[in-house]
């Protein structure tokens, strides 16, 4: 799984776990992120600020995160459906895609980055690469 970037200041940086699945209907869609990629030039922002893996997909009418009293899907600014542990400020599907992550630069809880664009892509593990 590959996550591209950029931050108002239009710096782009990338990041890339080995592991990414979703689970079936039963168990929620939950959602397994892992194998965070050393050489990503943006930090781990799915597993280690905002701890999506593990957490099943919450929806609008479907209240599946952490947060008591509430639902992240639901708030105010209808953020629509995503993996949400806590409300935080990585909201993919949000309709006024609001973004930001702390760790914009590997490693370093830095201050917090306002992003306009995020992609996000998967690919199957044995996707053929290009060989030199
Ligand atoms: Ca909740």
């Amino acid at each position: 799984m590959r996550v591209a970037g950029t931050n108002k200041q239009d710096d782009h940086r990338w990041a890339l776990w080995s592991t990414f699945s979703v689970a079936g209907e039963s168990t929620g869609y939950q959602l397994l992120v892992d194998g965070y990629q050393e050489e990503s030039t943006m930090g781990d922002i799915l597993v280690r600020q905002h701890n999506f893996s593990g957490m099943k997909f919450s929806t609008m009418d479907r209240d599946n995160d952490i947060k008591s009293g509430g639902s992240c899907a639901q708030d105010e600014d209808h953020r629509g459906g995503w993996w949400y542990s806590r409300c935080s400020y990585l909201y993919p599907t949000d309709l006024h895609s609001y973004l930001g992550t702390w760790y914009w630069t590997p490693d370093v809880k830095g201050d917090y980055v306002h992003l306009q664009q995020l992609q996000i892509m998967t690919r199957p593990q044995n996707f053929p690469t290009c060989q030199e």
